[in-house]
């Protein structure tokens, strides 16, 4: 963490040389250069050839990889031998290859190949049984690998032409429900929030926003203004830094399925413009992206970032029993988010900020699953779902390593990790008479080693970023915010396979390293066709032994979902959400929303009161 702002120690700085790192692929050689310009000095200041490694993906690349493939020879043959004859029905979606020894210098694509019966049909219904291997800067197709069938007596399976829709015009306006009153989100006055350039404010807090082709959406410069005015920073920079949704199937071509959405293809360019569709609703403010087309010009997203506030029902409230005098306020959260389109898969990708000082990250997984097609006598047990008749849905997790710069009162901070235990004495002795006894556990970590920890969900274990040289005057504890996290399980791909080892980060649920400006991205800056070894992110941060204490430190909080389809996933699947919060501790001086107004319960009124009835207090007794 540069620290700037909040200590007057540091000298500010006056004038700032910004630059621009630049990776260039050049085609068809692949020869692969890093430049730094400067945009203030309009200038070139270093530029270098590397070696053995391969950017991420530009979506430009995927659509050029599709249009080839459909016109090649071997790949209109194989479709051809599956009763398949107009190329127009055929789609492909190209995946990163993983890794494979054979693959090195060259850059590759997997392709899943799918049938549509008509233009907006839901190709997953209908997926072929081969994956060409193409060569990307060659722009050829290099292999075609059809799947062996197993227990099966086919040799080929047929496509299932049977459709699965979702689209309500294939459904039917005869057939959608009719009996949903509309719901309105309005917000007379305006929003709470007010935005400066990249700079946002909404009730106590303050933060920047930035976007680029990789992370998607980054917070930058998180404060909070304390009840006696003070702004507190809290985190320098908070972002979604990789992730990996590796596929549990362990025989060829779907053993490689392994998807990194952040290193190998970027969440920035992934990116949906909600012009075409929003799922926020109420008065919302919506930024543009900007990043670079396959020639390095301006390629621009519109509303790809949306912010809007949200209620999120009741904040806290106590009803005096005695005299029934009852207090209340409504929660709302500030949502700031964009969605992103992988292919088969989406995810809206969500931070929360709440008037009690909670931050919160969410994902909220949807889309298609990712099917394969099966003969019709063959099962999908034990490494996938049969989630439509002859498509397995393949067993996946989807894991998610956010990268935690925090400040908490200052560029100093640590880590303590707490398990609830049972009293170590046994029932009887003086200090556990009849056995109830129970209490937090906590140690501090020191160093890298000590900090790279589980999920301990039989503890209820948990951690907190601390400033230790900021006691609480009542706790009489360093203030924190602590990482509230579902205790999901890390990794299940064995040590030693290609995913454990391209994808350690998430083998753990939670790495402290030293902050490291070049660190950002915990499964290596060149993800695309990372070679398995421990040179990769947090695994080569952590070589070296490091202090993690009173230090400047990053957290890499492992989080996701482990994704045992059901059939009620297809054929489009109701979101599935992941993620976790950071909560103060023992920070500020009580109850941070105490000066919320009560809920106003003028806009409320009886369910059963005619529509055009006035709001009233709600006397609901039945
Ligand atoms: N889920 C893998 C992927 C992402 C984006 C584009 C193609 C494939
Ligand atoms: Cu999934």
């Amino acid at each position: 963490m540069a620290f700037f702002g909040w200590d007057k120690s540091v000298p500010q700085p006056t004038k700032i040389d910004r630059e621009a790192f630049v990776v260039l692929i050049d085609r068809p050689s692949g020869l692969v250069h890093e430049i730094v310009v400067s945009l203030t000095q309009n200038k070139t200041t270093s530029w270098k050839k590397v070696q053995g490694v391969q950017p991420t993906l530009h979506v430009g690349e995927m659509l050029e990889a599709e249009h080839v493939l459909l016109n090649d020879e071997l790949v209109i043959a194989e479709c051809r031998k599956l009763g398949i004859t107009d190329m127009k029905q055929v789609f492909i979606d190209p995946w990163g290859v993983g890794y494979h020894e054979s693959i090195k210098g060259k850059r590759l694509m997997q392709a899943l190949v799918y049938m549509r019966t008509s233009a907006d049909d839901n190709q997953y219904a209908h997926p072929l049984d081969f994956n060409p291997l193409y060569d990307v800067n060659e722009k050829k197709v290099v292999d075609i690998i059809v799947a062996k069938r197993r227990n099966s007596k086919f040799e080929r399976p047929t496509i299932p032409r049977a459709n699965h829709h979702f689209l309500p015009e294939h459904i039917g306006t005869e057939n959608l429900r009719k009996d949903l009153k509309p719901i309105q989100i309005t917000q007379p006055e305006g929003v709470s929030f007010t935005i400066r350039g990249q700079q946002l404010d909404w009730q106590k807090w303050n933060m920047h926003l930035s976007f680029n082709y990789r992370e998607g959406l980054v917070i930058n410069n998180v404060s909070y203004k304390d009840m006696d005015g003070t702004l507190r920073p809290l985190f320098y920079r908070v972002s979604l830094a990789e992730m990996v949704v590796p596929y549990a199937n362990p025989y060829k071509p779907y053993n490689h399925k392994m998807a990194f959405d952040v290193g190998e293809y970027g969440l920035g360019n992934l990116t949906n413009s909600l012009e075409l569709g929003c799922d926020c609703v109420g008065s919302i403010y919506y930024m543009d992206a900007v990043l670079s087309d396959m020639k390095g010009e301006p390629w621009v997203i519109p509303k790809a970032i949306c912010i809007h506030e949200e209620d999120t029902g009741l904040l806290f409230k106590h009803t005096d029993y005695r005299t029934g005098k009852a207090h209340s306020a409504r929660s709302r959260r500030l949502v700031i988010s964009h969605i992103v389109t992988a292919a088969n898969y989406d995810y809206g990708l969500y931070y929360y900020f709440y008037q009690d000082g909670t931050f919160q990250y969410e994902v909220k997984a949807t889309g298609e699953l990712n099917t394969q097609v099966l003969a019709v006598d063959e099962d999908a047990a034990p490494y996938g779902t049969i989630v439509a008749p002859q498509i397995d849905a393949q067993h996946h997790q989807h894991l998610f390593s956010m990268r935690i710069d925090p400040m908490i009162d200052g560029r100093n901070n640590s880590v303590a990790e707490t398990d609830v235990l049972p009293s170590v004495h046994p029932v009887g002795h003086p200090d556990n008479i009849v056995g109830n006894a129970f209490g937090p556990v906590s140690k501090i970590f020191s160093n890298t080693d000590e900090a790279q920890t589980d999920a301990s969900p039989q503890t209820h274990r948990s951690w907190k970023v601390i400033n230790e040289s900021k006691i609480h005057p009542y706790a009489k504890q360093p203030v924190g915010f602590k990482v509230i996290a579902p205790n999901s399980p890390p990794l299940l791909a064995k040590p030693g396979s290609i995913a454990y080892e391209r994808a350690r980060f998430a083998a753990k649920t939670l790495w402290v390293t030293q902050y490291h400006p070049d660190q950002l991205f915990p499964g290596g800056f060149y993800c695309y066709q990372s070679e398995p070894s421990d040179n990769l992110g947090l695994p080569q941060f952590t070589r070296e032994t490091k202090n993690v204490r009173n230090e400047d430190i990053v957290l890499w909080l492992t989080f996701g979902l482990t994704h045992i389809p059901r059939v009620e996933d297809f054929p489009i699947m109701p979101v599935e959400m992941c993620g976790f919060q950071l909560k103060p501790a023992n920070f500020f001086l009580g109850n941070p929303g105490i000066d919320l107004p009560s809920s106003d319960k003028k806009s409320t009124k009886s369910a059963y009161a005619p529509a055009d009835a006035k709001s009233c207090c709600g006397n609901n007794s039945l």
